[in-house]
This record gives C-alpha cells, sequence and structure tokens, in this order.
C-alpha cells in the first residue's frame, strides 16, 4: 500500500489527527482513509481531489482537536483517531485501485477500528462496504446510504465498475443483504423502471425525496433504523453530498436539485452515529473542481466530524438530550 506524499499536495491529516501507516495500525477507534479515485465518474470528474479538501476544509487550528457544541464531546481527543493518508488508486486502473482499498478497509476493520474513507467518487462504497464485511461477515452488516442516486445500475460503458453501480455490486456478492438496504435521498431522473424493478425484487427500501418530504426526514430514519438493526452485526454508513441541494453542495459531479439542506444532513448523520452500531463510514463525491468558495469541502469536513462526535457520545454511555441549553451545567 503506497502513501501518497506531494502528488496530491501537503503530507496534512484530518484536522491534525495523527498519522498511521496501514502496514502497521496502532491501537485505534478510527482510522480516516483518503480515496482518491475518481475513474468510476460518469460524468463531472475532479473527486480525486477530494479527500485532501475534506481534510483541510476548516477555519480553525489543525490540532486534533474539535469540542463539539452539541454533543459535549471532542470525537478528535476522546476517541483514537488516526489518518493513514490516501490509498494508491489510479484512476486507469479501477479494477486494481478497488482491490487496493478493500484490502486497506478490511485491515482497520480486522484491528477493531472504524474505517472512515474520504472519497473519491461512488465507485469506492463497493470496496468500502465489502472490505468491512470481510471481517463481520457477509450480509451481516446493513447499508444506510444517503443519495440524491440509487447507484444501483448494472454496468455503464460496458464497465461492472463504477459510481452509478456499486449498491448493486455489494447485494449481488453478499456483502450486503437487499432487504437491509436503506437509501435515503433519491430524485430526479434515474434510475429507470427496470431497476427500480430490480431494486424492489432485492426487497431495498429506498425513500425518494418526496416521501421524506411528506413524511419528515426524522420518521423516515426512525423506520429505517428498525430495519437496519434487525438481525445485524454493524451498520456502514455511506454519504454521498449530492444528497444535499447543489445549492449546499455544488462541487459534485452529478447535482440534482431539490435535496435535503445541509442542517438536514448533519443531524441525519448524526442520529445514525449516535443510534446505530456504525462499524463504517464514507463520504464521497465531493469535487473540489466543481466547488465554490469551498462550500462542499466544509460540508463533507462536518459531515465527518458529525459522525465522530456522534460515535463518541454513543460510548460514552450517557444519555443525550437535544433539548438541552448550551450552557446548562456549566461555570
Ligand atoms: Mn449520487
Amino acid at each position: 500500500m503506497t502513501r501518497y506524499g506531494p502528488m496530491y499536495g501537503p503530507d496534512i491529516t484530518f484536522l491534525g489527527v495523527p498519522a498511521c501507516d496501514l502496514a502497521a495500525l496502532p491501537e485505534a477507534d478510527v482510522v480516516i482513509i483518503g480515496a482518491p479515485f475518481d475513474g468510476g465518474t460518469s460524468h463531472r470528474p475532479g473527486t480525486r481531489f477530494g479527500p485532501g479538501a475534506i481534510r483541510q476544509a476548516c477555519y480553525l487550528a489543525h490540532d486534533g482537536s474539535r469540542p463539539s457544541l452539541a454533543l459535549r464531546v471532542d470525537p478528535l481527543r476522546d476517541l483514537r483517531v488516526y489518518d493513514a493518508g490516501d490509498v494508491e488508486m489510479f484512476s486507469g486502473d479501477a479494477a486494481g485501485s478497488i482491490a487496493a482499498l478493500q484490502d486497506a478497509v478490511a485491515g482497520v476493520a480486522a484491528a477493531g477500528a472504524i474505517p472512515v474513507i474520504l472519497g473519491g467518487d461512488h465507485t469506492i462504497a463497493w470496496p468500502d462496504a465489502t472490505g468491512v464485511a470481510r471481517h463481520l461477515g457477509y450480509g451481516r452488516v446493513s447499508l444506510v446510504h444517503f443519495d440524491a442516486h440509487a447507484d444501483t445500475g448494472d454496468t455503464e460503458f460496458g464497465s461492472l465498475v463504477g459510481h452509478g453501480q456499486p449498491m448493486r455490486r455489494l447485494i449481488e456478492s453478499g456483502a450486503v443483504r437487499g432487504d437491509r438496504f436503506l437509501q435515503l435521498g433519491l430524485r430526479g431522473y434515474w434510475p429507470g423502471p427496470e431497476t427500480l424493478d430490480w431494486m424492489a425484487r432485492q426487497r431495498m427500501r429506498s425513500y425518494e425525496m418526496t416521501e421524506i418530504v411528506a413524511r419528515g426526514l426524522d420518521d423516515c430514519l426512525t423506520e429505517a433504523f428498525a430495519i437496519a438493526t434487525d438481525d445485524c452485526d454493524g451498520v456502514f454508513l455511506s454519504v454521498d453530498v449530492d444528497v444535499v441541494d447543489p445549492g449546499m453542495a455544488p462541487g459534485t459531479g452529478t447535482p440534482e436539485p431539490g435535496g435535503l439542506t445541509a442542517r438536514q444532513l448533519l443531524d441525519a448523520v448524526r442520529r445514525c452515529c449516535y443510534e446505530l452500531p456504525v462499524v463504517g463510514v464514507d463520504v464521497v463525491e465531493v469535487s473540489p473542481p466543481y466547488d465554490h468558495a469551498e462550500i462542499t469541502a466544509y460540508l463533507a469536513n462536518r459531515v465527518v466530524l458529525e459522525a465522530l462526535s456522534a460515535i463518541a457520545r454513543r460510548r460514552r454511555g450517557d444519555p443525550w438530550d437535544p433539548r438541552r441549553p448550551l450552557l446548562d451545567g456549566r461555570g
């Protein structure tokens, strides 16, 4: 496994957490992995620059500390968080790239840590969730998937590998059960009826934005969580930043208007990681060349922090009340 040095920029880590080597993992709760791959992209490229942008998009010191106002934890200190750098993923070699990433993720899971993968296009969800399933067992990990797109295509451009197909590969291989696959935020004009029929036959549960608006996001999440935690040993959380409206996440390859707000996504990620036994996370489809004022990179950075904060708060064990005033119990 090669760790990129200066190829994609300075040798920095996520907000200054300690670096680690995938070949000699330390005792860790969370290991961050960069997956700079955009060879599966069908339209606008650029997500190979996502990991670097997500690591750096923050106005505070990169000092390995982030006390959460809302959750009253410091995820980068309460958890042992390391950054393993970027896996070598040449976008011209999709098969080699996803094999390398799957090995990296499986190694982190086998070491007892939660892999948090920074994409990259959504192709990487296939090796990400498979890498975790290699450790926990095929069919034992549910998948909660935020996205504008179902990503259940069969082949595109004659290839099984691509950012529109990872979810089908995960179900076909048995890594994830179709009936433990929860999708939230779908909208727009893809996929077509044949693919939707295939999804229904797999007994996937896919929440299109119209249903989310009609019922409310929280109601849909509560229902999805009950399915995700039924007869499973962990949950993989896959967040495509294009689930958020392009007005709040413009830097992405396949923007689809009418999505969640940034606030809704952060709250939903918090709920997932606080209420569910999350065993892996990926945050994908941040394309810095199409971003404006780093809006999307800043959001993705906070998605990662929100996930880590909620994991830290869940591990602390005491109940969390979202209505508690900020300064209550202080001073
Ligand atoms: Mn998408």
